[in-house]
């Protein structure tokens, strides 16, 4: 007999919940962090997938330099764990996006990536010059970007971690690249919103969220779980909404 889903069940992929540990202590202490006003139908979500409990819930914030930081932790079934988290930039800063996702199922971890994208081209020098200095550690299974990838950086890290050793290094090279960004986000000066690097800033993320939004398995999950309009509006408004142009 199957157990029924909770979330303190040993079924969940330690991964998960330790990712999300570390991704939340990076956050304490940054310049003016609060809570993010938003559409609070958004926060905890429950439906059903065939005939399975389904569970979102999303942790949005946002302080000096980043316009959002959303974690969001899903359980969709018995089948899926979820955890997604970006954080998007104020375009007035010279910062790159933090992107992770993890998707584990019955069999374990399947896709394990993280990345600081650039949103102007290049990343900014100083995190250029930091991550070349902490290479990504050698995992055994590396997978292929899809098409729509061309926005990540070339430091990268997707993987399929193939055993708890690599998932524990996985935790710790998220840690390393979220130091590397809270750094950048201590020390990155506001320029003003017309200035021509804000407005690159601003299309690059742009840009960023249309790739994200043509990846169809992110799409496909929702819109087995909800319905085609109910994840179309999930998606444009709190998984990749655009920016507000600069002001
Ligand atoms: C892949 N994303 C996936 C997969 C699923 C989801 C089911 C396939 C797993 C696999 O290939 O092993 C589903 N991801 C979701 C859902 C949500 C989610 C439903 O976040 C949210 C509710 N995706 C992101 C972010 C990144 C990302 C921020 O949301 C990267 C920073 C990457 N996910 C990403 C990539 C793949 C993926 C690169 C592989 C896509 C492919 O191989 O085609």
């Amino acid at each position: 007999m199957q157990s029924p889903p909770s979330e303190s069940s040993s079924t969940v992929a330690p991964l998960i919940p330790s990712l999300a540990e570390t991704i939340r202590g990076a956050w304490i202490g940054l310049p003016e962090l609060k809570p993010l006003d938003a559409d609070s139908d958004f926060s905890s979500i429950e439906g059903q997938l065939e005939g399975d409990d389904l569970l979102i819930r999303n942790e949005l914030l946002c302080c000096r330099g980043m316009r959002k930081i959303h974690l969001e932790l899903a359980r969709l079934g018995r089948g899926l764990q979820i955890l997604h988290c970006v954080w998007f930039p104020d375009p007035r800063f010279d910062l790159p996006i933090f992107g992770a996702d993890i998707v584990a199922g019955p069999a374990g971890v399947s896709a394990a990536i993280v990345d600081l994208s650039p949103v102007s081209g290049a990343l900014p020098s100083g995190i250029e010059t930091a991550l070349a200095g902490t290479p990504r550690p050698n995992f055994r299974q590396v997978r292929d970007l899809p098409g729509w990838g061309t926005i990540f950086s070339p430091h990268v890290c997707f993987i399929r971690p193939d055993a708890a050793e690599e998932e524990v290094l996985f935790r710790s090279r998220v840690k390393e690249v979220l130091t590397i960004l809270r750094t950048a986000v201590l020390q990155t000066a506001c320029e003003p919103a017309t200035a021509a690097s804000t407005i690159r800033r601003y299309e690059g993320q742009l840009s960023y969220c249309l790739q994200q939004k043509r990846n169809d398995k992110t799409r496909r999950v929702l819109e087995k779980a909800f319905d085609a309009s109910w994840a179309d509006r999930y998606i444009e408004e709190l998984l990749f909404d655009d920016p507000l142009p600069p002001s």
